[in-house]
């Protein structure tokens, strides 16, 4: 039982419907839900801009692994090609954190597993993640250092200035909650 914070990004083809594809798929999952944002590419490759957003969702009967097979299987649906590693593509869906649901509190998911690392490797140096997770949860901590919990703030304090800036909140709908 778990609850994930999400990544969905597209560059390729209808951007906006592959983004609507996951929160159709995961509707009854799904707990908060950020704006669009426009987001220039990250990592080096020469390519479109992205559309970005980030889902909370929770579901007593998934593990972690279950929510990466999840993700993998939305990809497959959007026609998503594995090319270039941090190339475009028609949706990428990133699974940023995860906590197992205890009765007594949630506890973090750490994994250094190549097939599913948490948190994310790279979510603490991507704008694109951390502007439209902070929108949702503003509380929201993350251990790049196990033991050490750092609010979002204080993680986009440390990226370029520039790059926070370039995460542009658009007026796109997704759909959520109605
Ligand atoms: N994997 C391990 N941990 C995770 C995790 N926490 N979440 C494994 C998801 N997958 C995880 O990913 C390669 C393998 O990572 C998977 O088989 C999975 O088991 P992939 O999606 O097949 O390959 P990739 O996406 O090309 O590489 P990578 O490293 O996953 O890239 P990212 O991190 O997905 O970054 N710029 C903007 N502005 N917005 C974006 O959304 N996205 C990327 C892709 C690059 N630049 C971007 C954006
Ligand atoms: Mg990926």
């Amino acid at each position: 039982m778990s609850r994930v914070v999400l990544s969905i990004g597209s560059n390729l083809g209808d951007r906006l419907a592959h983004l609507r594809s996951v929160i159709e798929a995961l509707r009854p999952r799904l707990l908060a839900v950020s704006s669009v944002y426009s987001t220039p590419p990250w990592g080096g490759v020469p390519q479109q801009d992205y559309l970005n957003a980030v889902l909370i969702a929770d579901d007593p009967n998934l593990e972690p692994s279950d929510w990466l097979r999840v993700g993998q299987e939305l990809e497959q649906a959007a026609e998503r090609v594995r090319e270039v590693r941090w190339g475009a593509r028609t949706l990428d869906v990133d699974i940023v954190w995860a906590a197992q649901r205890r009765r007594d509190g949630e506890v973090p998911c750490r994994s250094a597993d190549p097939t599913l690392t948490l948190p994310h490797p790279q979510a603490q140096h991507r704008a694109f993640v951390l502007v439209p997770w902070l929108e949702v949860e503003p509380e929201a901590a993350l251990e790049v250092t196990a033991g050490i919990p750092q609010l979002l703030p204080e993680l986009l304090a440390a990226l370029d200035a520039a790059e926070v800036d370039g995460v542009r909140r658009t007026e796109h709908m997704l759909g959520w909650p109605a």
